[in-house]
């Protein structure tokens, strides 16, 4: 979920959907959204499987070393004990217990691959994902009609949200999360500072909410619980819906919708307005559209002039930006809206908010 701003993570998801659109039984089947480009899901899911290996080097010793004496766990220690009073013992010991994860660092290290639209699309819009989203709603009717009215926020988002994330809570990560931080934050110095961050987030979180910071599991990329919360987003947009004086995104069904539509609230979704509009074009004007990023940043009545047009009219004040996505059909273009956006402020993908949004009007459409 929660933003990471990384594309390495993307391309391991991006990896790890194609692996799993071809189905293991056993495998997990959450993906993250990748993003091709650069940013990063918010809470990215990261649960799968990671099988890998291809590092021949001495697996048996990287996952014998202790972070606690790690070149970069002095710093890390007394920053925690200097900006938060954490005691030097406890973190020291966490570390220590962190135990490194070479199967992380292998799928981080893969190259960089981006699926186009017609190979990432049928990965989420299944008949079996869809089904899942009508039997998850229906499960679960009464909180998403409540979270529905206190954050407006379309229960048809949040249902797709944790459909794509970890399939409707089915994978939602089976790693410790200390111990995906911790080798991330001091064995992926291409992220590292990143995710040190996050374990500092995380050892914060921990302490806040009584969680035992060596039970708790999540992604690879420490993402927790059934919309997949990165502990920086956790601390910042959890909820505590269900009203038992603790966010719980592992536990609370409640607090887990609650806090993807709290998400989602935050960032300015605004319920039953328009996410998207398919456009046609003419001539090669628009391809100037494009580069322009996914913030709606242009009036509607300004399309027609970069040979855009749409089946139904758009009201010419409201602000718009342009997509497109290489279908299976050839390559189609949208008029995305501010719903749409901030979708991607969950997996900056737009492959990625593509993917829930069709899988949520999917799930309406059945139910
Ligand atoms: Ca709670």
């Amino acid at each position: 979920m929660p933003l990471l701003r990384t594309s390495a993570i993307h391309t391991v998801l991006l990896l790890l959907l194609g692996a799993l659109s071809h189905g293991c039984a056993n495998a997990p089947k959450a993906m993250p959204a990748p993003d091709t480009l650069a940013a990063a899901p918010i809470a990215s899911p990261i649960t799968a499987p990671i099988t890998s290996g291809t590092s021949g080097a001495a697996p048996a010793a990287f996952a014998q070393r202790s972070y606690a004496t790690h070149p970069q766990a002095a710093q890390f220690i007394a920053d925690m004990v200097a900006r938060h009073g954490l005691p030097r013992a406890e973190v020291t010991a966490l570390l220590a217990d962190a135990k490194p994860q070479q199967s992380i660092l292998d799928a981080m290290s893969r190259p960089a691959e981006a699926k186009p639209w017609r190979d990432y699309r049928p990965i989420f819009l299944t008949r079996e994902r869809i089904d899942g989203g009508v039997n998850f709603w229906n499960a679960n009717a009464q909180i998403l009609a409540d979270a529905q009215q206190h954050f407006g926020v379309d229960s048809r988002v949040v249902v797709a949200i944790v459909g794509v994330e970890t399939r409707y809570g089915g994978n939602t990560g089976k790693y410790r999360v200390l111990d995906a931080l911790s080798t991330l934050a001091f064995d992926y110095p291409k992220r590292g500072e990143f995710f040190r961050g996050e374990l500092e987030q995380f050892l914060l979180l921990t302490r806040e909410e009584h969680v035992d910071a060596r039970a708790a599991k999540g992604s690879y990329a420490g993402a927790m619980g059934q919309g997949q919360f990165i502990p920086s987003s956790y601390r910042a947009y959890a909820v505590d819906f269900d009203g038992d004086g603790k966010r719980d995104l592992w536990h609370s069904e409640r607090d887990a919708l609650g806090s993807v539509a709290n998400y989602f609230k935050a960032h300015g979704w605004q319920a039953g307005a328009p996410v998207v509009q398919r456009a046609h074009v003419s001539g090669s004007a628009y391809k100037a559209l494009l580069d322009k990023g996914l913030k709606p940043h242009m009036p509607a009545g300004d399309l027609a002039k970069y040979g855009v047009r749409t089946d139904t009219p758009i009201a010419p004040n409201t602000q718009v930006a342009l997509v497109e996505l290489d279908g299976a059909d050839g390559l189609e273009q949208w008029v995305v809206f501010n719903n749409f956006y901030v979708i991607t402020r969950y997996n900056r993908s737009p492959l990625y908010a593509m993917a829930v949004h069709q899988l949520s009007n999917e799930i309406a459409a059945t139910r």
